[in-house]
């Protein structure tokens, strides 16, 4: 069974982290209604999601991501960077503690499930100002053990390392090389983002489909002439926030 955690939008959403854009008004009732047209797009897709509750003081909880990075053998609940959000992992610990043992990243590290990309054996971790090099090598120590290796991606920029880069099939990358340093993905096949749509890369893989989000029509072009079959989603009052279609949930076999 493949599960999908999400949470509804925060009422005080208004309130959220932003690192690389200006602050405008985000309505609640539209990124609620979008949030629900990805639910079941998600539930389209054979997640069976479970939803918490919207979280009234925490803004950005909404972004489920960003606490836990879920493997196939453990979860690991994330100390996040921004120090508003740290309270949001206890629920999601509780959330996944049915599925999986959970090791937790304690201080001073920190980092965001934003910075992670799974392919394979292989966990892609962003250099962000949300990531730092304690809460790196606490993966590693947690996740070499289990087989995988870690490798660690420079990225100028973005907030994210899936700002920059979307896994759109298991050996395809979409990249924006501005922001992440290609250099890094040996081995992938990697599909650029359109020039004219930096913001492109946020792509999400589902079995054999990926949820895209509307307004990139270039990019996903290229996608469509590379074989990639797409759902379109649009979560554009979300991204006014700085939240993409990854970081609304966090999906795993169970
Ligand atoms: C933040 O800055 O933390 C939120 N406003 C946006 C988080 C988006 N998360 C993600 O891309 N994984």
């Amino acid at each position: 069974m493949r599960v999908a955690i999400t949470r509804g939008v925060s009422p005080a959403i208004a309130r959220c982290e932003l690192t690389h854009l200006e602050r405008e008004p985000v309505s609640v009732a539209i990124a609620s209604a979008q949030h629900a047209e990805y639910e079941k797009c998600l539930a389209g897709l054979g997640c069976n999601v479970h939803a918490l509750a919207a979280e009234p003081e925490l803004a950005d909880s909404v972004f489920v991501e960003d606490t836990a990075i879920v493997l196939e053998e453990l979860a690991i609940i994330t100390r996040p960077g921004a120090e508003s959000r740290r309270p949001e992992t206890t629920s999601i610990a509780e959330a996944l503690a049915p599925y999986r043992t959970l090791i937790s990243i304690v201080a001073p590290g920190t980092i965001d499930g934003g910075d992670v990309l799974v392919a394979g054996r292989t966990v892609y971790i962003g250099c962000s100002e949300r990531t730092n090099d304690s809460g790196v090598s606490q993966v590693r120590v947690a996740l070499e053990p289990a087989g995988y290796t870690v490798v660690t991606v420079p990225l100028t920029g973005c907030l994210h390392l899936k700002s920059a880069i979307g896994l759109v099939a298991p050996d395809t990358l979409i990249v924006n090389r501005e922001w992440a340093d290609a250099s890094r993905f040996s081995g992938l096949r990697l599909i650029d983002v359109d020039p004219a749509e930096p913001w492109a890369a946020g792509a999400l893989l589902i079995g054999e489909r990926v949820i895209y989000p509307t307004g990139f029509e270039r990019t996903l072009a290229r996608l469509k002439d590379a074989g990639i079959g797409t759902i379109e989603v649009d979560l554009s009052e979300l991204a006014k926030a700085e939240g993409g279609v990854t970081c609304c949930s966090l999906i795993f076999e169970a």
